[in-house]
This record gives structure tokens, sequence and C-alpha cells, in this order.
């Protein structure tokens, strides 16, 4: 039987013991509609069941729908702070289960334990970023241009809100777009990643140990095509907010325009890192490998283009590969462990397939290109980490997104033929500049075009309360983070009070 308290973790090797997660839909654990269900295993090691989830369809969408449309009636109304209180309160609460809820995302996810209490500490950071804005939520008040009249705009919520969101920050991200939603007094559907429902379960488990009421937030764990289309076509729906692909952004992005649904997406990234000669080397290369080995590169923010000056480029390609080879691959709860697997199967051919394709380009090699499945490999989806050095800025593997372990070093002559290969592509979320110039930093600041910018770090690593999002297509204009996520989860409202007692016509009534 499927019960949500079933407690620990699955014995290695069986799924019988494996717990089963409901979906939360009116303040209730409840089975799938469907009656199926789906397995989330570990991609270290594919023996160990995670846990099992429901494997939901329309009719749990429409039920977590309609349930968020009641609950919105009376959520808008709770005052600002006092829904903020609510968030501040499960801030508290995921501190003190930082631990647990990072073993499960290594778990169910791959990336090492310092990366996952990142992700949880993401969250823990948003909610009380937001936890703040209850108090704020400013907007503007302005004279108006008739006489004994008051004008003001405020902000107010939109209604339902959907989320669709991906496995490689499958906590931080939920929290990017549910905690300032609710902040504001929308009521939200998330459908979270097949491969790490587990990791957003949490997060709202945690809001509803919180106090969030009943219907304000609903999870309906599945998969796209049953799941995520009939959130995104639902006309109760007012905004759909997406992290995924460019492929499927588009699909999200033309679903919700026939209903004029607000819709936010941040997508894919091909993230350049330009060393100039004058930087510090040792920095660099540390950067460099952080930026393009962490989370396995599974980062939209993913450093995948180093761009070097050519008056370091040896000695950066040698002390990079050098890195390289050396970096531990594992079980990501292991903690010596520097790199773990890739998410799932697919992503690992499509890993192994870039190998092959920059092979065939005529970019050289230089370690890595393997995957690893002997010994304590044998049951995950680990591959090598792999740099491809001398490659051309119009390569396949220097203009696609990858998601993987695998980075591309572009030689260039001086910062202008940088910034131009760096800006060479589809995508433009993150970007970065290692040199001791100022004057080249700020010239860079200003002409890499980007959503982010970093001077002397990689490209990964952006804090909860600036914008996070990208230019081209790495979205569609909106940011979440800080006050991006305010904007996108309220709509202006302009109010005029005429305290006059006579009818005043603006734009007529004047005197010239
Ligand atoms: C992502 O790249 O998918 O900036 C999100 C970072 C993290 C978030 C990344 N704070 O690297």
């Amino acid at each position: 039987m499927a019960t949500d308290t079933l407690a620990g973790p699955a014995m290695l090797g069986t799924s019988t013991k494996a717990r089963v997660y409901k979906n939360f839909i009116d303040g209730e654990w409840v089975e799938s509609s469907t009656g199926e269900t789906f397995e989330n295993r570990n991609p270290a090691d594919t023996r160990d069941v995670v846990g099992i989830f429901q494997k939901s369809g329309k009719t749990d969408v429409d039920e977590a729908v309609e349930a968020a449309r009641r609950a919105f009636a009376k959520w808008r109304l709770v005052p600002a702070p006092r829904r903020a209180e609510v968030v501040f309160a499960a801030a508290e609460m995921l501190i003190e289960r930082k631990e647990q809820c990072a073993r499960d995302m290594t778990r169910e996810m791959g990336k090492i334990l310092k990366e996952t209490r990142g992700d949880v500490q993401e969250a823990i950071d948003t909610a009380y970023y937001f936890a703040g804005e209850g108090r704020r939520m400013f907007g503007p008040t302005t004279p108006s241009e008739l006489p004994n009249k008051f004008a003001m705009a405020v902000r107010q919520p939109i209604g339902v809100c959907g989320m669709i969101t991906p496995w490689n920050f499958p906590m931080a991200i939920p929290s990017w777009k549910l905690l300032p939603a609710i902040v504001c007094g929308n009521t939200c559907v998330i459908k979270p990643a097949q491969d790490t429902p587990l990791s957003t379960y949490n997060l709202v488990r945690v809001l509803a140990d919180a106090g969030v009421p009943k219907g304000v937030v609903n999870i309906v764990s599945g998969f796209g095509p049953q799941v995520g289309g009939p959130l995104m076509e639902h006309p109760e729906v007012r905004a759909i907010s997406l992290t995924g692909s460019t492929a499927v952004g588009r699909i999200v992005g033309t679903t919700a325009a026939k209903s004029f649904k607000h819709c936010s997406l941040e997508l894919g990234g091909k993230n350049p890192m330009i060393v100039l000669d004058d930087a510090n080397l040792d920095l660099a290369v540390e950067g460099g490998l952080w930026g393009g080995f962490g989370t396995t590169g599974q980062r939209c923010t993913a450093t995948s283009r180093i761009i070097v000056q050519k008056g370091i480029y040896s000695e950066f390609v040698e002390r990079y590969v050098d890195r390289a080879k050396r970096l531990k691959v594992g079980n990501g709860l292991d903690e010596t462990t520097e790199m773990g697997p890739a998410i799932n199967e697919s992503q690992l051919k499509t890993d192994l397939s870039y190998v092959e394709i920059g092979s065939a380009e005529g970019a050289k090699m230089k370690c890595g290109g393997n995957r690893l499945d002997k010994g304590e490999y044998q049951y995950g989806y680990f591959m090598e980490p792999t740099v491809f050095i001398d490659v051309d800025p119009k390569m396949r593997i220097a203009q696609e997104e990858i998601f993987g372990p695998v980075v591309s070093i572009i030689p260039c002559d001086y910062l202008e033929d940088a910034i131009e290969i760096a800006n060479g592509i589809e995508y433009g979320l993150s970007s970065a500049l290692y040199t001791k110039d100022v004057n080249k930093a700020f010239a860079a600041m200003r002409d890499l075009h980007a959503g982010i910018t970093y001077i002397n770090a990689p490209t990964i690593g952006a804090e909860v309360h600036l914008p996070f999002g990208g230019v081209k297509a790495t979205g569609n204009g909106h940011r979440e983070g800080g006050m991006g996520a305010i904007d996108f989860y309220t709509e202006w409202k302009s109010i005029y009070v005429d305290y006059s007692d006579k009818l005043q016509k603006a734009q007529i009534d004047r005197v010239d």
C-alpha cells in the first residue's frame, strides 16, 4: 500500500523497502488517480531505489489546480507580512533538516554532498529573502495631474501559478519559484523533474509543516506529457514558470501565449570563461575546474567554454588538463568525491556522443572521453572529466549545450576577439573574465552579452538576491531571484482616488 509515513532509505539492491511518496493536493497526501507509480533510482548506484513516486495524469493536475483556485480566494487576502512569516518559519525548519535533505538529494541526483548542502542552503537563503519581502513589495505613489486626486500603483497576485522544475537544482530552483509566488499571494501547483521528485517533495513538506494553508502549494509528480502538458494548458493557471531546455521552453512559451498566461522561461546556456594573459593563473585553473566539472557540468550556468589568450594558452592547458585528470569521480555520498555521475543513462549517452562529435570535428581531446563502468562505477552513470583543446568556436562542441563534464578550450588573440567568440552563440546566460586589468574588466562587463558576468570567478555561483536569467535563447526576458521574481509573480494595479467631489477629466481639464 502506498503510504507517506514509512521511514528510512531503501536497502541497496532491493526495491521492496522503498518508501512511497504521494502527491500533495489540497493539504492531503494522496495517491495518483492513475494508480501508477514510478521509481526514483540513485544515478551513482542504480540498485538503490530512493523512492516510489506517483505517476500522475491530467485528473491529478485538474484536482490540484482546482484546490489552488479555491485556496487563492482566501490566501490573497492574508496580509503579505503574515504570508511571509510562514516562509520564514520554513527557512528555520529547512536549517534543521538541511543535512537529511542534502543526503536525499545526493542519492537521487548524484551531485556531491558539498553541493547538495549548497542547494538546500540556496533554498534557505531564498526563504529568508522573500520572508523579508512580505514587508516590502513596494509600489509607487505619485502625484496626480489633477487637484484633490491621489494616485498609486500596487502589486496584486496573479492567481494559480504552474511550475515545472529541473533535476539539477531540485530544491533551490523550486524555492526560487514557490517562495516568491506565495509571499505575493498566489497559489501553486508544481511538477518536479521526474529524476528528482524527492527534493521538491522535501521542500513542499517543509512548507506544509511550517503552516502553509491547504491548497496554497500542491505537488503533482510525473512526466512531461501527462503532467507538465495539462498544467501549462489549464485555463485556470494564469502563470507558468519553467526552468528547462530551450526545446521545451519553446513549447511552453507558445502554449502559454495562446491563453495569454504569464510565462517565465529559464533555459539553456553555453557559458564562456575568458582568461587573459595577465590573469592569476592558479585562480583561473581552479575556477575553470569548478565551473566546468562542478555538478558534473550539469548546470545551465556551467563553464563549458574556456577562451584563453595565446600568451598563457599552453601553460593554462597543461595545468587545467593535469587537474581535470586527477579529479576524483565517484558516489557523491563519499565526502572525498569531487565529481558525481550523470543524472541518467540518456544524459550520459548525450555526453559521450559529444566526445565523438568533438573528435570528428577535429578538436584535440586531451583527457577523458570514456564511460567509467568497472568496479565501484558499474552500477552508475559515470564518465571521465573530458577536455577538448584547440577548439574552433564554430564547432558543435563549442556551440551546443551538452550539460555534462565536457569542456572546450578555445585560443584567442586579445579581449575583443574573446568577447566576439563568447557572444557568438545562441545562448546568453552566464559569462566570466579573469584579468587584473580593471579597464578590461569594465569593458567586458559592458560587452559580454549575457544575463550574468563574473570577474575573477567562474560562471557558476549566483546569489539569490540578484536577478538570475539570460538573454537570447536562454529565456524570454524574465528574471528569477530578488526583485525579478516579485515582478514576475505580481501584476500592477493603478489606483486613482478622486476626493474633489466633482467629475475631473484627465488630459482634458487643464488650463493652458
Ligand atoms: C543552474 O545553473 O541551473 O549560479 C542554476 C549557480 C547556482 C544556480 C544554478 N546558484 O550556479
